[in-house]
This record gives structure tokens, C-alpha cells and sequence, in this order.
């Protein structure tokens, strides 16, 4: 992606002339102008809670993207999650699947949960669900060492203080390996009792891709070994009787 592609605008007949028009190189960097694709469609949700309403009534789908660029744009015009009402929720899926249990890509599956202590809305909130946004969707690993990485770098070191430089380096790169199939998105919820954050995957029969993805988020976000995180499905979410489900994985 270095070569460098040199367009002139005019040739002149006799160089020695004058009134001659001049050769002005203009150099484009590729880089700067090519936007980098993910290797899915992404689609963005908001849900707000209105009682009066319901629950698939209050979801709205907020924007496509499909490119790194086009993320980063969506990412700096939202709200951050810190700041939104309790009741809401973002939702990152991959284009074509719906947020809920009902849709057909949702209904087998189930979810890795991070569940977080009120004081972690102020600490940990705004960047786990960065990080848990870059680990289902990762950008090509074609980004390493080109002039658009470094003008990322620079600007995003500016930007959120607290994303540290290998934080942003994680964008490059496969996450889950060979079971980023299995991800179907993922979802954070601001509540009152104590917010969430959750991925989720297609088959909860598929034990190696949830136990893979499960490990590797779970070190991604940087939770200590000896806190637990659960695997539920989303059948005995939907049906639970208690406030909490049995996990099916554990990480
Ligand atoms: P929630 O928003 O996932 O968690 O589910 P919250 O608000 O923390 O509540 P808790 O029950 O986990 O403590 C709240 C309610 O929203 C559920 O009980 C369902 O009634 C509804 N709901 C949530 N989801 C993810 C779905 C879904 O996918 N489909 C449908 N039909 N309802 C859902």
C-alpha cells in the first residue's frame, strides 16, 4: 500500500517556453483517501426505555457502517454510554441479525455477560464497550504501518485519554481467530442496579468458539483470572425466574 500514485496535469509541448504551463506533481497517498473495510457490515442500535411502549418498539436502529473510518465517525457523534439514561442500551450487530432473542442467528445463542458495579460506570464503562466493540469487529490487518494508522494514532492519543497506544493497536487484527463467525454482536445496558455489557454468539452448543471468544475477552478487557464471567443462553435468560440464570461456560 506504499507506492505512491503521481498524477500531472499538463505535459508542455516545449519546456523551454515561458508562457509555458507547469507541471505540478500532485502526490496521493492511497492511505489518506481509501477507506478501510471491516470484514462485516455492522449495524448500531439504541434502545430507550418507554413504558408505554414495547420492548421491540423502543429498539431504533441508528447507522450502518462498513469501514474503520465510518466507525470512528459514528463513535464520535454518539453519546458515549456513561452518559445515557438508565434504561438505555446500545447494540452492535452484525448487518442483517437483530438485537433480540427472537431473531434466528439469536435464537440457539447466548451471551459472555460482564456485569459491572455502580462505581465502574465512572472507571470502566466507556472503555470496555470500546474494547468490546473492537474485539467483535476487527479491521484488516492490512492498517499495520500505514500513513493512516499514524494519523489515527495521533489524533486518537488526543482525543480519549484514556485509550492507551497498544489499546489502539488492538484494532488490528482477528480477535476470536477462526470463531469470529459465531459472534453475533454485542450490547450494553446503563441501569440503575448496576450496568452490563454482553457478546453475544449464535450457538450455545458450540462449546470450543464460546470457551475461545470467552477467554480472549475476557483478557482483552483485562479482567482479573480470578473473577468469573458467565456464559448464559438466551432461552434460559428468556425464561428465567430469578434475578439471575445459570451459566452454561464459565471463563
Ligand atoms: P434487559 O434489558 O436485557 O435487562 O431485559 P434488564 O433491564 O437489566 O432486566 P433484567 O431482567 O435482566 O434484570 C429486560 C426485559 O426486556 C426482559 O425481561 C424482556 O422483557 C425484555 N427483553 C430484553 N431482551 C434482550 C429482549 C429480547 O431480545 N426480546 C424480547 N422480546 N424482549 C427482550
Amino acid at each position: 500500500m506504499a507506492t505512491a500514485v503521481l498524477l500531472s496535469t499538463a505535459v508542455p509541448e516545449d519546456p523551454g517556453k515561458e508562457n509555458c504551463q507547469k507541471v505540478i506533481p500532485n502526490v496521493i497517498i492511497p492511505e489518506v483517501y481509501i477507506k478501510h473495510p471491516l470484514q462485516n457490515k455492522w449495524a448500531l442500535w439504541f434502545f430507550k426505555n418507554d413504558k408505554s411502549k414495547t420492548w421491540q418498539a423502543n429498539l431504533r436502529l441508528i447507522s450502518k457502517f462498513a469501514t474503520v473510518e465510518d466507525f470512528w465517525a459514528l463513535y464520535n457523534h454518539i453519546q458515549l454510554s456513561s452518559n445515557l439514561m438508565s434504561g438505555c442500551d446500545y447494540s452492535l450487530f452484525k448487518d442483517g441479525i437483530e438485537p433480540m432473542w427472537e431473531d434466528e442467528r439469536n435464537r440457539r445463542g447466548g451471551r459472555w455477560l460482564i456485569t459491572l458495579s455502580k462505581q465502574q460506570r465512572r472507571s470502566d464503562l466507556d472503555r470496555f464497550w470500546l474494547e468490546t466493540v473492537r474485539s467483535i469487529c476487527p479491521a484488516f490487518a492490512s492498517l499495520v504501518g500505514t500513513e493512516l494508522t499514524r494519523v489515527w494514532l495521533n489524533h486518537f492519543c488526543c482525543s480519549f485519554n484514556f485509550v492507551s497506544l497498544s489499546q489502539l493497536l488492538c484494532l488490528i487484527g482477528e480477535a476470536f481467530d477462526n470463531f469470529s463467525d459465531d459472534v453475533c454482536g454485542a450490547v450494553i445496558n446503563v441501569r440503575a442496579k448496576g450496568d452490563k455489557i454482553a457478546v453475544w454468539t449464535t450457538d450455545y452448543e458450540n462449546k470450543d468458539a464460546i470457551t475461545h471468544i470467552g477467554r480472549v475477552y475476557k483478557e482483552r478487557l483485562g479482567v482479573p483470572s480470578q473473577v468469573i464471567i458467565g456464559y448464559q443462553s438466551h432461552a434460559d435468560t428468556a425464561t428465567k425466574s430469578s434475578s439471575t440464570t445459570k451459566n452454561k461456560f464459565v471463563a
